[in-house]
């Protein structure tokens, strides 16, 4: 026995975690007009699981990074991407969603063209925060910019934006096995690993813990999107805090293709992998693995 409880762990690295992103919010706030300001806020510091960030402080400990609060700022560039994404995703021209974390959208409350503004500082901040938090670790110069690189490719077109543009095209589309895979592991997964493998390089972990870590993050970034699908055709907007919309949309969606029942099975497949990759890169971090698990039990 590990003696390892996640709900506390979740509840301390959160706490961390938004104590960080509530600085990084007021500097932003600084620097542009009252409206982008508030629809950032909006945005940024509204709930949500800190999943993305939590992995990064997680692999970075795992990888052998000091224990200090020196990862958190780095950690938090990723969040700043995906509050971006959920922005904007939440637009009339994407998903159109009223609601989500259990409140109205970003641009119900503060107009479309204010949060596609506010969702577009979001990017270069981002990559800004990558960079100056990856200096602050002593990556060194070169260091730093390979972190911000691989930040900004797993956002950008071949990454999560590809799989965004994917998705949208999709709708009303039967897509088959390998383009749903291949959509999923664009618009979730590479965010999801980029997370991980940011916290290994900061933590100037050996090769093959950063490549360990780089396939536990794809394994439980296709879990992810499949737990996300089932809680979708199972859960109440409650729950989850926003609408289900897939069969609303149309999306091709793991349970659509394979049912209920083997699409939490096959998520569940994904874990293991996930599970795998850390035993065989050597990696024993209780933190990763009930992490992994909980990517397909939690309940939002
Ligand atoms: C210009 C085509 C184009 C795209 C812009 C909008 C966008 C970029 C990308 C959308 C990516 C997206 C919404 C992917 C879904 C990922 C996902 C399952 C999000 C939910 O993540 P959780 O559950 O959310 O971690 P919380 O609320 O907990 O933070």
């Amino acid at each position: 026995m590990s003696g390892f409880c996640l709900s506390s762990y979740l509840a301390t690295e959160r706490l961390k975690v938004e104590a960080v992103l509530e600085r990084v919010v007021s500097r932003l706030e600084s620097e542009t007009d009252a409206d982008v300001a508030a629809a950032i806020r909006h945005g940024v510091m509204s709930g949500g699981k800190r999943l993305r960030p939590i992995l990064c402080s997680t692999a970075y400990r795992a990888s052998g990074g000091a224990a200090n609060e020196l990862i958190y700022p780095l950690a938090v560039s990723v969040e700043l991407i995906h509050a971006y994404s959920l922005m904007h995703d939440d637009l009339p021209c994407m998903d159109d969603a009223e609601f989500r974390r259990g409140r109205p959208t970003t641009h119900v409350d503060h107009g479309e063209d204010v949060t596609s503004r506010a969702g577009a500082a979001l990017i270069p901040a981002a990559a800004l925060q990558a960079l100056s938090s990856a200096e602050q670790l002593e990556c060194g110069p070169e260091g730093a910019i390979a972190v911000a690189r691989e930040l900004m490719e797993a956002a950008g077109a071949g990454g999560m934006v590809g799989g965004q543009w994917l998705d949208l095209e999709g709708e009303g589309e039967a897509l088959g096995p390998d383009e749903l895979n291949g959509l999923y592991r664009r618009k979730t997964g590479a965010l999801l690993m980029v997370s991980l493998v940011l916290g290994a390089r900061a933590a100037r972990g050996a090769d093959h813990v950063v490549e360990a870590l780089r396939r536990y993050g794809a394994s439980i970034g296709l879990a992810f999107q499949i737990a996300d699908d089932v809680l979708d055709a199972t859960q109440s907007a409650e729950t989850l805090g926003k609408r289900p919309s897939d069969a609303e949309l149309d999306k091709s969606t793991y349970v659509g293709l394979y049912g209920l029942e083997e699409a939490r099975n096959r998520a569940r497949a994904h874990v293991d992998d996930a599970l795998e990759a850390l035993s065989s890169g050597g990696i024993d971090a209780p933190a990763l693995s009930s992490l992994a698990l909980y990517v397909v039990e939690r309940d939002n």
